[in-house]
């Protein structure tokens, strides 16, 4: 039986991969870790506490009615991140402003974390898959004051981290630090992550392919034609595709990094700037499909390139295989080529 490789081992040997290579993002990504790992333990509970299940009674600024183990998430996410001391400050779907911490351990933090500490929580409830999705930044202000806005409304491209923990079959924590994709599933009689996914690859091209289908008739027409073409038998594989879609983003999404696929969240004529958040959804997750060799882009450009101008803004949302995802683009282009 090989070594089993602890997500803390691993973290360490690979440290001087890192730039920044202080220990600090090392110490970061620990400190997730062991977040997750309560999280984890209260999502497992969900069923049996009363306390934490089902809806908060409030609403967050998406205006949706907050689950309980959404706000139970965010508190953990957020105790820790302020108590590490790597850490300036935090956006999160769940608070409407950013938070720049306050004491003199965290002003000298050199980073900044945007997450959604439990995404898909309207899934608590039928015990489907959920997960938080983070993404780090350093800071752009100077070390020792406070974070700002400005720390967080940064282009993707300039995340130094990013990831998820999904809460599935198994828990599991896949992240980036830019040298590649590498996934960790949660061993509960330790208490440890160990690596089971070493140099995770996204599958170039699949027959699965992911969308809410009622929203086919609201979205731009090449994503209608990249539906119909799927189902057809003038595609790729000369039959129909299978159609995947869990309701829950980071389930929907390791699939697709697992078996190849594409997850399509389009802007639509209700919601014109699309539903998914840019910063703590979007932005994470195309850093780990471009580092699987993946793609993720709206309607219009890469996901990674758009430089944000606010916390919570949204983009459509066209993530997974290589050749799915150029595939939407070409019948993007074809439509608006007609115009
Ligand atoms: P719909 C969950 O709320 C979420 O943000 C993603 O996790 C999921 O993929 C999507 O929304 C589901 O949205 O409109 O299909 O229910």
């Amino acid at each position: 039986m090989s070594k089993m490789t602890t997500l803390h081992e691993f973290i360490m040997d690979r440290q001087s991969e890192f730039q920044y290579a202080s220990g600090e993002l090392s110490r970061l990504l620990n400190d997730i870790a062991v977040a997750s790992k309560v999280v984890s333990r209260d999502v497992r509970r969900a069923g049996l506490t009363d306390d934490i299940l089902g809806a908060q009674g409030e609403t967050n600024i998406q205006g949706e009615e907050q689950q309980k183990l959404d706000v139970v998430a965010d508190r953990q996410f957020i105790k820790m991140f302020e108590s590490g001391g790597e850490v300036c400050g935090i956006a999160s779907e769940e608070n409407d402003d950013f938070m720049a911490f306050e004491s003199e351990l965290s002003k000298y933090g050199k980073y900044v974390v945007l997450f959604d500490p439990l995404d898909g929580s309207s899934n608590i409830d039928v015990n489907v898959s959920i997960g938080t999705i983070f993404s780090i930044y350093r800071r752009v202000s100077p070390v020792g004051t406070k974070a700002t806005l400005e720390d967080m409304l940064q282009p993707g491209t300039k995340q130094v981290a990013a990831g998820y923990v999904l809460y599935g079959s198994s828990t599991m924590l896949v992240y980036t630090t830019g040298h590649g994709v590498n996934g960790f599933t949660l061993e509960p009689s330790i208490g440890e992550y160990c690596l089971s996914h070493p140099n995770m690859r996204m599958p170039e091209k699949s027959r699965l392919y992911g969308m809410n289908e009622g929203n086919i008739e609201i979205c731009h027409p090449g994503i209608k034609d990249y539906a119909k073409y799927c189902q057809s038998f003038e595609n790729d594989f000369g039959a129909p595709y299978s159609g995947r879609y869990i309701g829950s983003l980071v389930a929907d999404f390791h699939r697709n990094l697992i078996k190849g696929g594409i997850y399509i969240y389009p802007a639509t004529t209700t919601s014109p700037k699309g539903k998914l958040r840019l910063l703590y959804e979007c932005n994470p997750l195309a850093m780990l499909a471009e580092q699987a060799g993946g793609l993720a882009v709206t309607e219009t450009e890469r996901v990674l390139d758009i430089v944000p101008t606010a916390l919570h803004q949204r983009c459509g949302y066209i993530t997974g295989s290589k050749n799915q995802v150029e595939k939407v683009q070409e019948l993007i282009a074809a439509r608006e080529a007609e115009k």
